[in-house]
């Protein structure tokens, strides 16, 4: 009310500005339950009159975060070469060590001590509390759900908001990335399975897309992936797919339930898993 006419002006001019061009995206800091679903943004459109600015909200887009933290000092095809993957011991096992932030509940450190031991069940992975290991990932409430991919030497974070990450498929999917696994979606042979709607992907997200030099170990092309983007990832119109199955577009890709079949089976590949 007792707003400076300056400052109302100032605010005024920066709308003018951005309403010229397609709506504004405001993220929100809310987080769905749904798995796949990671970030949400509030599409705004601005109209301006000779008297005043009205905001009016459009569609709300949920988009899945890029999630893949590249070190710097390592390129991330470099995790191809055995470097950057976990070690197996003499008894055929691969122990990952694993601290928890002290920030989380007993309930999160349940949900998220569950999801590690799919890869037990299933895999020859194992995550283990860390003792002096050198290398270990630090599981944190940070900002978001992300991971680095594979091992990268010394300490490295997962992060797992509170907010938003503590779920199964979620989990699965970071620490697979910690296991040095990249997106269903970018691996080198997708443009046969996937059709990719770069109109509607922003610049700045189009690395998210990009096809990688991955070994794929004989397995196919998997959408049932729990590494795999749903079909309106970073969309930047709402209900406009970015990545289309083809040839049946109808396909159900980007789910966040569980490790798929062959998300076990490359593990185990990978890895050398006698199971
Ligand atoms: C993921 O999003 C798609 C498209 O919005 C939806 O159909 C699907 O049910 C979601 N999957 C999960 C696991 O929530
Ligand atoms: C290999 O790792 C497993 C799982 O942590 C452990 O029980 C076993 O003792 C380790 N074997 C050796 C030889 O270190
Ligand atoms: C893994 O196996 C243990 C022991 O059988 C079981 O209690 C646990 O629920 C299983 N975890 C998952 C995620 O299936
Ligand atoms: C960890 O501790 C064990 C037992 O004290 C020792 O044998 C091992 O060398 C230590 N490892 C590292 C990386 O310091
Ligand atoms: C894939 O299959 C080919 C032919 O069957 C074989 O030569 C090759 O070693 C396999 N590669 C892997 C990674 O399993
Ligand atoms: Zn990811």
């Amino acid at each position: 009310d007792n707003m400076d006419p300056r400052a109302s002006l100032s605010i005024l001019v920066l709308l003018v500005g951005i309403s010229l061009a397609n709506p504004v995206r405001i993220p929100l800091k809310g987080f769905t339950k749904s798995g796949n679903i990671s970030k949400m943004w509030l599409n705004v459109h601005i109209f301006l009159s000779s008297k005043y600015v009205s905001l009016i909200t459009g569609s709300a887009e949920h988009l899945i975060e890029g999630d893949l933290v590249f070190p710097k000092t390592k390129n991330a095809l470099y995790c191809l070469n055995n470097n950057c993957f976990w070690k197996r011991n003499s008894s055929n096992l691969v122990e990952v060590p694993y601290i928890v932030s002290s920030e989380y509940s007993s309930t999160d450190i349940s949900v998220i001590q569950n999801a590690m031991s799919t890869f037990h069940n299933k895999t020859c992975i194992r995550f283990i509390p860390r003792s002096n290991q050198t290398d270990y990932i630090s599981i944190e409430n940070k900002d978001g759900c992300y991971s680095y991919l594979g091992r990268i030497g010394g300490k490295q974070l997962v992060s797992f908001k509170r907010t938003g990450c503590v779920y199964h498929g979620i989990i699965q999917h970071e620490l697979n990335h910690a296991l040095g696994f990249y997106h269903e979606h970018t691996r080198s042979d997708r443009d046969q399975y996937v059709k990719i709607n770069w109109e509607y992907i922003p610049t700045e997200k189009a690395s998210n897309f990009q096809i990688r030099n991955t070994n794929n170990q004989n397995t196919t092309y998997d959408y049932g992936s729990i590494m795999h983007y749903g079909k309106i990832a970073f969309t930047t119109q709402a209900g406009k797919e970015t990545i289309t199955p083809i040839p049946d577009a109808t396909v159900a890709i980007g789910q966040r339930q569980d490790l798929s079949k062959l998300d076990i089976l490359r593990i185990n590949k990978l890895y050398g898993c006698v199971v």
